[in-house]
């Protein structure tokens, strides 16, 4: 699995204003700091930056390069920023992302092959959010055809399903499961990502890894390639670099209709039998879902 390291974000209250300021120390903190919690890509997420985005996101590029040398997902709306970025990476990166608006995708689609990139695929329409797994695979069926017009092997794309929090919208979550069972059939080839900490946005900070680390469980049964995520959760990374086989399995077999006897787990195994049960949607969702 492949961990795109989500930490160097626009939003966050330390990296946000150090990026407007242009101040590189806790840029270059955070990158080493990921870089040593295994890592795999840095995520450098700028968000939609219209104002001198371009300049913003190429001294980004530079200030994380010049202390770490993983390759780097780009991670902005803007394209004029998007292609400034792109221009100064030095390992091939990951354009994160291009989804199915028509009026831009033809010109992103002309960054990958111009700067020999990945890209990400968002299964985001041009109506927006898709409502179920049949209208994601639609997408996707668009997304890989317009891209190997335009050159691209299915190979370089990362399709990301879009994750939605589980407080929110659990239908919308069976459908990114429904889709990712069909996704290997539907494009063997492909590769693919999600941006995990989406899951238990709104869900009280300190609960949410329990929501994380289960859905990237649940996941993995998929054969999920990557995943955007918070680094620093080290149970979560165990999980991914397979070092917890016997939660993978308690977790898949569930999946498949097993109901274990809760009194018969450990205390781990309940927090991830208790949050499988919520996120499949046979529990609804409340902020003490592991204490019921
Ligand atoms: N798909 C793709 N890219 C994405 C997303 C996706 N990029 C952005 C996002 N979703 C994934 N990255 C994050 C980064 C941070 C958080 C969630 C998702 C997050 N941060 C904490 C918060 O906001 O409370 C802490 C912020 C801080 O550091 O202060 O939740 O779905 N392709």
């Amino acid at each position: 699995m492949i961990l795109i390291a989500e930490s160097i974000n626009i939003m966050s209250k330390t990296l946000g204003p150090a990026m407007r300021e242009r101040n590189p120390g806790p840029i270059q903190e955070m990158a080493r700091a990921e870089t040593e919690a295994g890592a795999d890509y840095l995520d450098i997420n700028i968000g939609p930056a219209r104002k001198a985005g371009d300049e913003l996101m190429q001294w980004m590029v530079e200030t994380v390069q010049a202390v770490s040398d993983l390759p780097l997902s780009l991670d902005t709306t803007n394209p004029v920023a998007m292609e400034a970025g792109l221009k100064v990476c030095k390992s091939r990166a990951l354009i994160n992302s291009i989804s199915l608006q028509p009026d831009r995708l033809e010109s992103e689609l002309h960054f990958v092959t111009k700067y020999n990139a990945d890209m990400i695929g968002l299964l985001w329409g041009a109506e927006g959010m898709p409502r179920d797994a049949a209208e994601r695979g639609m997408l996707t069926a668009d997304l890989l055809y317009r891209a190997s017009e335009a050159g691209i092997p299915n190979e370089s794309i990362w399709i990301d399903p879009i994750a939605s929090p589980v407080s929110v919208e659990i239908n919308q979550v069976k459908a990114g499961f429904e889709f990712m069972s069909m996704l290997g059939e539907m494009a063997p080839d492909c590769k693919s990502t999600v941006g995990l900490s989406n899951i238990s946005n709104g869900t009280p900070a300190e609960l949410r890894p329990y929501l994380n680390r289960t859905y990237l469980a649940m996941l993995m049964k998929y054969g999920l390639y990557s995943a955007i995520v918070d680094v620093f959760d080290t149970e979560l990374v165990s999980l991914a670099r397979a070092g917890m086989p016997e939660i993978l399995d308690l977790v898949h077999r569930m999946m498949d209709g097993e109901k274990p006897d809760l009194a018969s787990l450990s205390p781990k195994e309940l927090e991830y039998a208790k949050s499988v049960r919520v996120l499949m949607g046979e529990a609804l969702y409340s902020h003490s879902w592991l204490d019921i």
